[in-house]
């Protein structure tokens, strides 16, 4: 069985692009993996959150996880700060990473850029990313798009361990999907769409109502021209919408394409809009029955158990291997 990971932070509510770029892929790979999926509290604490707000969005993505059909009779959902582990590993690689690697990171300089000032662990917040993965044998790491650089530097600090202090790590894959790793913002589909984005109108979350969903996917800033066709680099509004429809839809893009010729924007918009809303009404119907249940809180607490004993063993390993034990 390989071991597979990943994490999303609760900073804020959920978008359509952490479902299709993530989430929604983490489900299939429950049949025949050992799944680990992670909310990575920490991770969110790079940037100012308000105490209340990350204790209610960490509950949140829990749901959601669960709502999105993680099964956790087959899988470990925990919380990236009840497993101490996470943060000691992160120091000794903190130790083996380059201060130039860091800065070459395009998220910490998207994320850093303009503001007078950002915190260190938004600068070395890649080194936490690659203990979350390293501690848990991981083969595998379904990400989006953007996550692509943080995790060639997982594998660069597994392999650096493994050449200083004998064979240690496993070097995760990434598991990039072809069609959605990458998720545009509605109002700008040059960016990716994100949850931090001060702006409602750029994302769907995956709690908004049908008639938001509606009215931010016909409000969606589309190109100039009438054709409708995928080309990201010219039809960027365009090549989000037939994305976003296709994964909704389970139709394919080419398919999609010839069904559009000769017909306008309009049509376009109105079928994505009702696609996406098919495909969250269910995962919205499960949230609501699960988040108050007192299940979500056994849940956590047995992951955190299993996540405890896994990572403790291998911080035991990486001890022994650096003269620390
Ligand atoms: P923030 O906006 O707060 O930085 P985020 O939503 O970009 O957060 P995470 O919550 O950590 O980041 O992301 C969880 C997962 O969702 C990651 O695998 C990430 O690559 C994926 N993801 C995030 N945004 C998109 C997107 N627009 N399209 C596809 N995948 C995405
Ligand atoms: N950095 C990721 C979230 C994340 C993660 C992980 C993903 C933290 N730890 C481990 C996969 C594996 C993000 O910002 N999307």
């Amino acid at each position: 069985m390989k071991r597979v990971f990943s994490g999303v932070q609760p900073s804020g509510t959920l978008t359509l692009g952490n479902y299709l770029g993530a989430i929604k892929n983490f489900v299939p790979m429950q049949q025949e993996n050992d799944c680990l999926f992670c909310i990575v509290d920490l991770h969110a604490l790079t940037v100012p959150q308000q105490p209340g707000e990350l204790r209610k969005q960490t509950r949140h993505v829990a749901g959601l996880f669960l709502a999105a059909g993680i099964d956790p009779e087959k899988s470990t959902i925990f919380i990236q700060s009840q497993v101490g582990a996470h943060c000691r590993l992160t120091w000794l690689l903190q130790c083996l990473t380059g201060f130039g690697e860091l800065g070459r990171m395009t998220q910490f300089k998207e994320k850093s850029q303009g503001k007078e000032s950002f915190s260190c662990g938004l600068f070395t917040y890649p080194t936490l990313m690659a203990a979350d993965i390293l501690l848990y044998d991981t083969h595998m790491v379904p990400v989006g798009d953007d996550q692509k650089q943080h995790l060639e530097l997982t594998r660069d600090l597994a392999q650096r361990f493994n050449s200083r202090f004998g064979e240690l790590f496993v070097v995760p894959e990434p598991m990039i999907a072809k069609v959605g790793a990458r998720i545009m913002s509605l109002d700008d589909p040059t960016t990716k769409m994100s949850k931090s984005n001060p702006s409602p109108a750029s994302y769907v979350s995956l709690l908004d109502e049908k008639a938001d969903i509606v009215k931010k996917i016909k409000r969606a800033v589309t190109d100039t021209g009438q054709e409708i066709r995928f080309d990201p680099e010219n039809k960027p509004g365009v090549s989000n919408l037939l994305t976003i429809l296709s994964l909704c839809s389970g139709q394919d893009i080419v398919r999609l394409e010839e069904q559009y010729s000769g017909k306008g924007y309009g049509h376009l918009k109105q079928d994505a809009a009702e696609a996406v809303v098919a495909a969250l009404e269910p995962v919205q119907q499960r949230y609501s029955q699960l988040v108050d249940s007192g299940d979500l809180d056994d849940i956590l607490a047995q992951g955190a158990r299993r996540a405890n004993e896994l990572a403790d063993a291998t911080l035991h390993r990486v001890h022994k291997a650096m003269g620390l034990e």
